[in-house]
């Protein structure tokens, strides 16, 4: 047998197992050697059942995604061809059982409804992930699926690409047993009692008694569109899953599996899945921190203390305790601790009320955290988050007195979102133990933490805040401390060309509308509303890259902080708020955009969409090659990963550097040349841009250069 696939045989059963860590992958070898320990295991005498599990911490976790992103950019076959294997493994005269642990994703679930049977340790998850690669199940699994679990449940699993629990799998027909003990001994012992049974083996490519009738499908089809339309806007992915699914319930296994293999390719060939690759390795390398070495020591974090039990404490605390670490809260006022606790609770009532957590999770997890007014018990914590208002001064007092009351070895970490992490930690003794942690809110549901690396830093408290995101489901992305860290400087110049459109002759909506409707989450000056008007005014004056001679600023935001109107908090801001917080377009705001563009003899005329777009995302790209060639961010893929994470850019163009390759370096340098000339300095381009563009080369391949390129294809 191969290194990747093993065989033996035990009390009369082949156990096959995969072993490709670190998620045993289904690489250039595995199928083969899987369907070679199948024809073995058959032709064996001493054998009477097979069993397959998966070597280390999981199943199969799909396809190896390495060998996607070749294929999806031309240089590669197309994805494992596992037709026969599968095939194969249903036609085995022995009944093979496959032994789940850990994760059975895409290509790993495909393998295991290929067998007769499935059992699986019961914190298994089973599913269809690939939506999120931006293609559908390719190895027969949307023919495949709904003929185990019917076509509605099949459909929402291959559109929101969500696994399914162990137990939920069971209840779904996916699962034939959940088993207590020893995996592979209990699902040997399955085995065997099936096959005294005898067979025949059921072949799942052979039921169709859950795959119902056109007319009942009907309606779920049609249900099953607007889902993917409404939650998964813009991507094509989804709804082909949906065609391949209907292809399963209309035509004979072999049709579908061929009209699914076409879907496959349509959707591997898109510029979708090429940025949702991207997207996914991207993700995976902001763990890798270029000058900290994997076996970096980190803390451990058994407590953490926070203060400030405001939103932005309040959040961190439930994402704290959601990891199983328990929580000091401390606020300087009985007012704000209760009000804080009270958020608290109501956030974990909402989430029982949606059958997320049962009561006694909630309440446990409310137990955990300790409301106090002093740094009582804070020598036990290992961390410490400060989240209060951001001033530095009352910063720096903080970090002065949690100096002293801290064990030497706890990480003392800011929240701050603007200020500097260098002038934070100079107010305590051991600067090496500081770091920014930037949490978005709300920050037990947003997965982006930027962690600020302070001038001294140390290696192990950086591996610690790392490790800590992990732990917190949050992807973590170091970033250099300058104003603004990575995601909030390159916003500002995008808000700020948002607000020149309007006081040009665009209206905020307009704006919003052309951004959402390309793919942003929420328009920018609704974010703007959402994260208060004074906010980002505070952040203005922070912020000197508008403060340079010669470079202009909008002038209707400083209108509206005079005015009152800090956004969805006051009912009003760029939009007026009814009870609801939607969002409706005022007059009024109209009236002092053209009032205040009159007085500066700012000329109005009508705006594109092309115009809107061009302006406002390459402003945002211009800032980002500046933070890349400064250094602030280690890799073009970085950033992409901020945005994605924290600041809802469509996942599916690859955040704003892998969208700027896409449109061409040159493109967009030409471009940007352009709004210099008829703009001004605001426009200088980013010389690492410029350089790039003569080049004629890409974000993607500067990362490589430096080794620094996550992905598999450099271009
Ligand atoms: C598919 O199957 C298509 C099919 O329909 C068939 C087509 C014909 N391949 O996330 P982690 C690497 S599409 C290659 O930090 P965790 C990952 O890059 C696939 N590499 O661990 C990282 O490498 P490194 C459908 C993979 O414990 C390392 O493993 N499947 C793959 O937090 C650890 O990853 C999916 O979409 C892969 N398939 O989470 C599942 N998966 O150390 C994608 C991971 O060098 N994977 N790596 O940076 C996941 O969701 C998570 O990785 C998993 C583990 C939950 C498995």
């Amino acid at each position: 047998m191969s290194e990747l696939v093993t065989f033996t045989i035990q009390d009369g059963v082949a156990l096959i197992q995969v072993n490709n860590p670190p998620v045993n992958a289904l690489s250039p070898g595995v199928p083969e050697g899987i369907e070679d320990a199948i024809n073995q295991a058959e032709s064996r005498p001493d054998a009477i059942a097979v069993v397959l599990s998966g070597a280390g911490r999981t199943f199969v976790a799909g396809a190896d995604i390495h060998e996607l992103e070749l294929a999806a950019w031309g240089k590669g076959a197309g994805g494992p061809d596992l037709h026969g294997l599968l095939q194969r493994i249903e036609d085995c005269a022995k009944p093979v059982v496959m032994a789940i642990h850990g994760t059975a994703l895409g290509g790993g679930l495909e393998l295991a409804m290929a067998g007769h049977f499935r059992v699986a340790v019961k914190d298994a998850l089973l599913g269809q992930p690939e939506v999120n690669l931006g293609i559908i199940p390719g190895a027969e699994g949307t023919q495949r699926l709904p003929r185990l679990v019917g076509v509605e449940k099949a459909i929402a699993m291959c559109v929101s690409g969500k696994p399914l629990k162990a137990q939920e799998a069971l209840a779904a027909g996916l699962l034939d047993a959940i088993v207590e003990g020893d995996l592979v001994f209990d699902a040997a012992a399955f085995a065997r009692e099936r096959a005294k049974r005898g067979g025949p083996y059921a072949k799942t490519r052979e039921r169709h008694d859950k795959l119902g009738s056109q007319q009942q499908n009907a309606s779920l089809f049609a249900a099953g569109r607007e889902t993917a339309r409404k939650t998964r806007r813009n991507m094509l992915a989804p709804l082909k899953a949906v065609d391949a699914i209907e292809a399963a319930a209309t035509l004979p296994f072999q049709e579908g599996c061929r009209r699914e293999r076409k879907l496959f390719a349509e959707c591997l060939e898109s510029d979708q899945c090429k940025a949702l690759i991207h997207a996914f390795f991207g993700e995976r390398s902001v763990a890798k921190v270029p000058d900290v070495p994997k076996e970096t020591r980190a803390f451990m974090v058994h407590k953490a203390a926070i203060i400030g039990a405001g939103t932005m404490g309040a959040g961190i605390a439930m994402a704290c305790v959601n990891a199983g670490i328990p929580v000091l809260l401390k606020d300087s006022k009985q007012e704000a601790l209760d009000s804080g606790m009270a958020n608290i609770r109501r956030n974990y009532e909402i989430s029982v009320s949606r059958g997320r957590f049962t009561p006694e999770l909630a309440h446990q997890r409310i137990a955990m955290i300790h409301p106090q007014l002093d740094f009582a018990d804070f020598d036990s914590a290992d961390l410490v988050v400060e989240a209060v208002f951001e001033d530095l001064e009352l910063k720096k007092r903080i970090f002065a007195e949690v100096d002293k009351v801290t064990k030497p070895e706890c990480v003392l970490a800011s929240n701050t979102s603007t200020l500097s992490i260098d002038e934070i930690a100079s107010a305590c003794s051991r600067a090496r133990m500081v770091v920014g942690l930037h949490f978005f809110s709300p920050a037990n549901v947003m997965r982006l933490i930027e962690i600020v690396r302070g001038q001294s830093t140390s290696k192990e408290v950086l591996a610690t805040a790392t490790g800590l995101a992990k732990r917190l489901s949050k992807v973590g992305v170091v970033v250099g401390n300058c104003a603004g860290f990575v995601g909030n400087r390159i916003m500002f110049p995008y808000m700020y060309e948002a607000q020149f459109l309007v006081e040009e002759g665009a209206t905020p909506e307009q704006v919003d509308k052309t951004l959402t409707d390309w793919g942003m989450a929420m328009g920018i000056f609704a974010v703007d509303d959402m994260a208060g008007i004074d906010v980002a005014w505070r952040v203005r004056r922070e912020l000197q890259h508008f403060s340079e001679p010669g470079v202009r600023r909008p002038l209707v935001a400083d209108k509206l902080y005079e005015l009152g109107r800090l956004g969805q908090k006051t009912g009003a801001g760029w939009y007026r708020y009814s009870e609801d917080r939607k969002a409706v377009p005022d007059p009024e705001i109209l009236r002092l955009i053209r009032q205040t563009a009159a007085q500066a003899g700012i000329p109005q005329r009508p705006l594109t969409s092309q115009e809107i777009l061009e302006r406002s995302l390459y402003a945002l790209i211009n800032e980002g090659a500046h933070v890349l060639e400064e250094g602030f961010a280690s890799r073009a893929s970085d950033i992409d990963v901020i945005y994605i994470n924290g600041y809802g850019f469509p996942a599916w163009r690859g955040g704003p550097m892998f969208y700027a390759d896409t449109v061409g370096l040159r493109n967009i340098y030409g471009r940007i040349v352009e709004f210099h000339r008829q703009m001004g300095a605001r426009w200088q381009p980013a010389p690492l841009l410029k350089r790039l563009a003569e080049q004629e080369k890409t974000f993607r391949a500067f990362d490589a250069e430096r080794g620094m390129g996550a992905a598999t294809v450099r271009s």
